[in-house]
């Protein structure tokens, strides 16, 4: 067994992967090390070519996922995929220094810390040429990340090497979706971690593209919502929730626009509704089930099936605030109360139904 496994998650990185193993091959040159390459399904055959060389070099494996999507549970999967002591998580794209891993390595053992992070934002280190406002941004969700963990200048790393024994304690309390998997092992950890960071350069992307984009925004704030709430709910339900939240923006834009056009109030409430109902499914397809996302002939079926749940919700919610209003609840408290059990309803039915497979209201 090597001491350390070296996860890397790559989606459509195909071109920087020949480049990433030479690299981490004379960095770590002297070590027990092997990598596990965690490639998403993206057909520009980054699988075969890890396949290839490992076929060559026992060193390298491949995790190969298919229909799923997602940084942090690439990583999650890679580390779990291995048995030795040290993992080390570096991104495919070679901005990473992966002539720091063995100074990673070695602060671990030496300090006997759980992890050790390669920091751009401490004495020494530095963003490199990364382009001003993605700094500004990075350095804007540091300074909110403080809210679930504390102790880190860099919490927004993707660099770090982690003890085994740490992952395994934690690992069950971990968001498990998005980008930000280093905030979701601290965070997840409820500060009983010693961390150690080391200062590295980042440098800039030649090859490949950058995944970044809204998602990776949304999931970030929902990863802070997961773990400040007590890990209350699954996490796929604050995405679900504030999908629910656009929609009433929805339906009230298109039900002042329609009323003020056709002065019909029932007519007008009906298409806002379904409006509403077909926005929320899309937004949720693209960021809730983001990482499982329907495609093709199977996003009208799922439609169908969404439209029926969030129907029978509607008449859930009607019958619940009707029901507490003649309990003489306050009208905001019991339209208040219907509206969240039939968001429960929805999220739970939809699920199962819609986005299938029973393991997607758990996560
Ligand atoms: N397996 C897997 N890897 C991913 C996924 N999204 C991103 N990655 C990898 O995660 C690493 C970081 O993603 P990047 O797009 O480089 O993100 P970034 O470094 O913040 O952005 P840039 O500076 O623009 O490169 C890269 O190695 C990606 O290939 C994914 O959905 N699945
Ligand atoms: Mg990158």
């Amino acid at each position: 067994m090597p001491e350390l496994s070296v996860v890397v998650p790559a989606f459509r990185e195909r071109d920087n992967i020949p480049a990433l193993l030479r690299a981490l091959d004379q960095a770590l040159e002297g070590l027990d090390w092997e990598t596990i390459i965690v490639v998403d399904d993206a057909f520009d055959g980054s699988e075969d070519l890890v396949r290839e060389r490992a076929q060559q070099d026992r060193r390298v494996r491949c995790i190969h996922r298919i229909g799923r999507r997602g940084l942090a549970s690439a990583c999650i999967e890679g580390m779990l995929a291995s048995s030795a002591p040290y993992l080390a998580v570096i991104d495919a794209d070679l901005q990473h220094d992966e002539t720091l891993v063995p100074k990673l390595l070695e602060a671990a053992k030496r300090d006997s810390a759980d992890i050790v992070v390669a920091s751009r934002y401490m004495e020494g280190g530095s963003t490199g040429a990364l382009a001003a406002e993605r700094v500004r941004a990075s350095r804007a969700a540091s300074a909110l990340s403080r809210v679930i963990c504390r102790g880190l200048t860099d919490p927004m790393s993707g660099f770090f090497v982690v003890r085994r024994g740490f992952l395994e304690r934690v690992v069950r309390r971990l968001y498990g979706r998005g980008f930000k998997i280093l905030l979701d092992l601290v965070a997840a950890a409820r500060g009983q971690v010693r961390i150690v960071e080391l200062p590295y350069r980042m440098r800039s992307r030649e090859r490949g593209e950058s995944k970044l984009g809204a998602r990776v925004i949304a999931e970030f704030f929902m990863l802070l919502l997961y773990h400040l709430t007590g890990r209350l709910l699954p996490a796929r339900f604050f995405l679900f929730a504030a999908v629910g939240v656009t929609g009433v923006g929805v339906q009230l834009a298109a039900l002042s626009l329609l009323f003020t056009v056709s002065g019909n109030f029932l007519f007008s409430q009906s298409v806002a509704t379904w409006a509403a109902m077909t926005s929320n499914f899309f937004l949720n397809n693209a960021f809730t089930y983001g990482d499982q996302r329907l495609r093709g002939a199977r996003i009208w079926r799922g439609l169908l099936s969404f439209y029926a749940a969030c129907g029978i919700g509607a008449f859930i919610n009607i019958a619940i605030a009707e029901w507490l209003f003649f309990k003489s609840l306050p009208y905001w408290a019991a339209g208040l109360a219907g509206a969240l059990v039939a968001a429960l309803w929805n999220f739970f039915t939809t699920a199962s139904f819609t986005w299938g497979g029973s393991s997607a209201a758990k996560r």
